[in-house]
């Protein structure tokens, strides 16, 4: 008789398998799966604080407007800082960049600075977080590029195929943590009774048949011709493709995740709506690039439309892009109709 209290299968957790990978790099400290694990605390933390955010008062917005324009939710603030106090004071951090903060986030002088640079979107989807929808925190780690002493700007400003390590956490019917080191993208589920990420999704690969697309239709109407057709051609009314299916929650962590688990593309293209948002709404940083390296990882593909993701070289550090992300063949499609149609 099948047994419900004893597993039949081995239990991973995420710490033994950031163990496990370290042992590809023989040259590894172990600095880095501290700061991965660090990053499974900050995962389990604002888990925590979301599912219990209508008692505590934590619901709603503040009074505050982020460099993004953008109105600042209370859960928003709340996850910013506790990245950043998890982070600020363990020697393994030489700066920070967070997309609620304007400039760079320096290690008090009181605290040791460390080789990596840690870059983050605190709560993804934050517009979400009052309708009970799936939200995330996206996250991705470079290597310094300066020698020692304070982090600077150009540590944060480096293309993605730089990093070191990129992922995300889902805060939906259950939490999940989705990272890649470089060697395959894995998922691991928070079993909120152990407190741990268990190894649930090994070397996850997005299924070759796609079965949804997702873009805020909503703005169709500001796209360009490029655009519009690529979308008829999903919806099977050009081309020889069969209509795929629509899905579009709003919050780019979820929209991803049911992709790269299904199949699929999002994307957020450039729209003319906004003329302080000609290249979209996503930011290159803080979104797009780990997604980027999580997506590749999976067998997937992201673009800008012209030029893959991970070959941008930031300029500044709240840059936007337009964003394709997904299947290859779709993506490539998407590539193609921009250059045919603008
Ligand atoms: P945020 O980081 O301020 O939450 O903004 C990004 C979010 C993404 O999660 C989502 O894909 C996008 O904004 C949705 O935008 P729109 O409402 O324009 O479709
Ligand atoms: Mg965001």
């Amino acid at each position: 008789m099948a047994s419900v209290l004893y597993p039949r299968e081995t239990i991973i957790t995420i710490e033994r398998h950031i163990l496990e990978e370290q042992k590809f790099h023989p040259e590894a400290t172990g600095v880095l799966t501290s700061l991965l694990y660090d990053i499974a605390l900050v995962g389990k933390y604002i888990a925590n604080k979301t599912t219990r955010a209508s008692f505590a008062d934590i619901l709603g917005t503040t009074k505050d407007i982020n460099v993004q324009g953008e109105q600042v939710m209370k859960l928003d603030e709340l996850a910013d800082h506790t990245i950043y106090k998890l982070n600020e004071h363990t020697g393994r951090i030489a700066v920070m960049a967070s997309e609620e903060q304007a400039d760079i986030i320096q290690i008090p002088d009181k605290y040791p600075t460390g080789k990596y640079v840690l870059l983050y979107d605190p709560l993804d989807g934050s517009s979400n977080i009052d309708v009970n929808a799936p939200i995330g925190t996206i996250f991705s780690i470079h290597r310094r590029k300066s020698e020692s002493g304070p982090g600077t700007l150009s540590d944060c400003l480096q293309p993605g195929h730089n990093m070191v390590v990129g992922g995300y956490i889902i805060y939906g019917s259950s939490t999940m943590m989705v990272y890649t080191s470089g060697k395959g993208t894995h998922g691991f589920t928070l079993d909120p009774y152990l407190g741990e990420f268990l190894l649930t999704h090994p070397n996850i690969k997005i299924p070759e048949k796609p079965k949804y697309y997702s873009v805020n239709q909503g703005y169709q109407k500001y796209w360009s011709e490029g655009i519009k057709r690529f979308t008829n051609y999903l919806q099977g009314l050009e081309g020889d493709n069969k209509p795929l299916s629509s899905r579009y929650i709003g919050s780019l962590v979820a929209d991803f995740h049911r992709n790269l688990l299904s199949g699929g593309i999002f994307y957020y293209p450039p729209d003319t709506k906004d003329p302080k948002l000609p290249t979209g709404k996503l930011r290159l940083l803080y979104e797009a690039a780990p997604l980027s390296f999580v997506c590749e990882q999976a067998g997937g593909y992201a673009s800008n439309g012209k030029q893959r993701i991970l070959d941008i070289v930031p300029e500044s550090l709240h840059q936007r892009v337009p964003l394709y992300i997904g299947n290859r063949e779709l993506v490539e499609k998407a590539e193609e109709y921009i250059r045919k149609f603008g």
